[in-house]
């Protein structure tokens, strides 16, 4: 009869690891690569024709592209993305998307993850903001795409979503902020864009995770 003592100690332990574990630190379950923005790496010159973000030392964090929208190649780019590895949440950098042109948006996107399909996956991101003034219903805005296959951006069953964080202008703290999305049958790749839009300001992005939580309330026998 020693067994239930064993059991009630066992179970007591499991809380307190639980309890001990650092909430604001990352999840072991994240499945998405160097979302702290530890590792960056110079990017080839954009294609003619193709506006760009301004980039320190032309670089950006590996599995991450950038893009602009509102501005033509040989115009005025108002988007700056560096690293900072004074201000950040979690490791040695995080990432700074900078823009002093309010019609433009810039964007820093996950190029692709793999995903499991009927699943129900957690993204969560930290976020500090300074002076974000925003026009047009813009500030920091971020996206999901998800799709049955590599590159399925423009394919009919891709599911694009938007999300806007109430924390998305003016100035605030590093906090997090996380959705949750389901996948469908058919998909198989997510795409994460981090976006300050039509505003001027400063954003600064660390510890993107994308955490699967288990069977989506969408799939089959539900
Ligand atoms: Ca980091």
């Amino acid at each position: 009869m020693k067994i239930i003592p064993a059991i009630t100690s066992l179970f007591v332990l499991g809380v307190g690891i639980t309890a001990l574990a650092d909430p604001s630190g990352p999840d072991k379950r994240n499945i998405l690569p160097n979302g702290g923005f530890e590792t960056w790496t110079p990017l080839p010159d954009p294609p003619a024709g193709k506006a760009r973000p301004h980039l320190e030392e032309e670089k950006m964090p590996n599995g991450f592209t950038p893009s602009i929208e509102g501005a033509e190649p040989d115009g005025e780019i108002g988007i700056t993305i560096s690293p900072d590895s004074t201000i950040k949440h979690e490791g040695n950098y995080s990432v700074r998307i900078e823009s002093t042109h309010g019609e433009q948006v810039g964007a820093v996107s996950l190029r692709e993850v793999e995903v499991e399909p009927h699943t129900r996956y957690r993204v969560k991101v930290w976020m500090r903001g300074e002076g974000i003034s925003s026009f047009a219903g813009g500030g920091v805005v971020l996206w999901t795409h998800f799709g049955p296959e590599e590159g399925y951006w423009s394919s009919p069953t891709s599911v694009r979503q938007n999300y806007k964080p109430t924390t998305s202008s003016g100035t605030f703290d590093w906090a997090p902020y996380e959705f949750t999305l389901e996948t469908g049958a058919d998909t198989r790749r997510l795409r994460v864009i981090l976006q300050l839009r039509r505003a001027t300001g400063t954003v600064w992005f660390d510890q993107l995770e994308i955490i699967p939580e288990g069977e989506a309330d969408n799939a089959p026998g539900f």
